[in-house]
């Protein structure tokens, strides 16, 4: 029998009504409230750009620096300096090349699968000048790589920069070197005061490194074995605005000197601790946070997960031939492939837009001059160009997407060229915008 005329029951039934008004006004406010901001995450692992990007919106929605920053980024431009003709030096020990090293030539990086298509064959590929065939560093190798180039059958196996008759000579010399004495000279003179600098940079107007640094970095900097050395940065840790500021040490270290944009792009500073920026894009606040990617960082990701409209996932397409800065046994695009693979498919992130930075654009295309892709990843097949290497890591990629209805937007980019990145930050609101109208159920 209905209950409906009971004192109890009307009561019950006002408190419904009066509940659910209440979750419905909630709900309201909640729908209003994401209407108006959309969480953003830049993710990626260790040095591939998240800070770079998070500069660029910044820049370009006008968050300015302040000038706490400005002398930040100039410390740390100072510190860029140092640790990387630091690296330099220890790269020369480790990798065996005296100081004052001049190269023999060495013939373009073979390519056992050039001639298909795009990107110069072989058979187009400068020859060895007589002097290098007639070193016998080369001829060391050429033994060790017998293959007939024109047979498709026998492809020769491509080259590591660590075995070709440049590193080869460079470890004959370094053996001639007397151990007991060393090498001497004024760029030996350098190195040993390198080693030993150990500055930290406040916030003191005016404050650069001393003259006796600045020249030892220049003479370090200008020496043809180092110069030789920085062609195998992939075997050892060295940034990658390396070239930005060693080519420019006397701008940088006038005492007057405060950071461009270009600088500030182009400074590396590691991030330790999750920053928030705020934005407004068409009247949508945006909250981008900027965590740190290396492993140690990497566990403090998770509390940020709840509630993101679109992760910006950064990946540094030069990484091909790197290790880790954190583990010197693993390969950095393999790395962030592996943690592609958990934020795709993270549950949290089922209803996230994803983006993916295939990031270093010019960096990638410099590297395929000398590095070939199939060293490092065996299946990647035809020429060693920028089309098939970009499309062969983009694919790498996506196919580690489990879910066929989740859309992942692919962008290459070039983080500290803001012309570049203005467009496609462009395209990103829009993708943004639209997700977070989404998601209201709006569109
Ligand atoms: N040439 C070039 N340099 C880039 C590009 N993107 C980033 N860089 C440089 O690479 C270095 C590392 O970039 P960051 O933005 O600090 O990398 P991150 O991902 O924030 O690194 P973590 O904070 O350690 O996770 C900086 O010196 C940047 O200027 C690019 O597309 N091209
Ligand atoms: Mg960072």
């Amino acid at each position: 029998m209905c209950s409906g005329g009971s004192k109890e029951a009307v009561v019950a039934t006002a408190a419904a009504v009066a509940n659910s008004k209440e979750i419905d006004k909630q709900l309201k406010k909640e729908e209003e409230a994401n209407l108006d901001t959309a969480k953003l995450l830049l993710l990626g692992t260790g040095e591939t750009g998240k800070s770079t990007i998070l500069k660029q919106m910044r820049l370009i929605h006008g968050v300015v620096f302040t000038e706490d920053e400005y002398i930040g980024f100039r410390s740390a431009i100072f510190m860029n300096i140092i640790t990387c003709a630091k690296s330099l030096i220890h790269a020369m020990e480790t990798l065996q090349i005296p100081y004052g090293f001049v190269p023999p030539f060495v013939p373009p990086v073979v390519d056992p699968n050039a001639g298909e298509g795009e990107g110069g064959g072989i058979n187009d590929a400068p020859q060895p000048t007589t002097e290098a065939s007639a070193d016998p560093a080369a001829q060391t190798t050429s033994a060790a790589n017998p293959s007939d180039p024109n047979d498709p059958d026998d492809p020769p196996e491509p080259m590591l920069k660590r075995n070709d008759p440049a590193a080869i000579a460079a470890r004959e010399a370094y053996a001639l070197i007397d151990p007991e004495k060393g090498q001497t000279g004024p760029v030996v003179d350098a190195a040993a005061l390198i080693k030993g600098v150990n500055i930290r940079f406040g916030f003191v107007k005016g404050e650069t490194l001393p003259a006796n640094i600045i020249d030892a970095a220049k003479l370090i900097w200008g020496d043809s074995g180092v110069q030789y050395c920085y062609t195998r940065a992939n075997e050892y840790q060295l940034i990658d605005c390396c070239a930005y500021f060693m080519n420019d040490i006397d701008r940088v270290c006038h005492p007057e000197y405060m950071p461009g944009e270009q600088d500030i792009l182009n400074a590396r500073m590691m991030t330790t601790s999750i920053t928030e920026t705020k934005f407004e894009v068409q009247g949508v606040t945006f909250r981008v946070f900027d965590v740190g990617g290396q492993r140690s960082q990497r566990k403090k990701w998770a509390p940020y997960f709840d509630d993101v409209r679109a992760i910006i996932y950064l990946v540094a397409m030069n990484s091909y031939d790197q290790v880790c800065f954190e583990d010197a046994s693993a390969n950095r695009m393999t790395e962030s492939l592996n943690v592609f693979k958990s934020m795709c498919n993270h549950p949290m992130f089922k209803s996230t837009a994803i983006i993916l930075f295939m990031n270093k654009i010019d960096l990638f295309r410099t590297k395929l001059e000398t590095a070939m892709i199939t060293n490092y990843f065996p299946e990647f097949q035809g020429p060693n160009t920028y089309e098939r290497g970009s499309e062969f890591f983009a694919r790498q990629f996506l196919q580690l997407n489990k879910n066929p209805e989740k859309k992942i937007y692919v962008h290459f980019t070039w983080a500290t060229d803001t012309k570049q990145i203005k467009k496609i930050l462009t395209m990103v609101n829009e993708i943004i915008l639209s997700s977070n109208m989404a998601s209201i159920g709006l569109m």
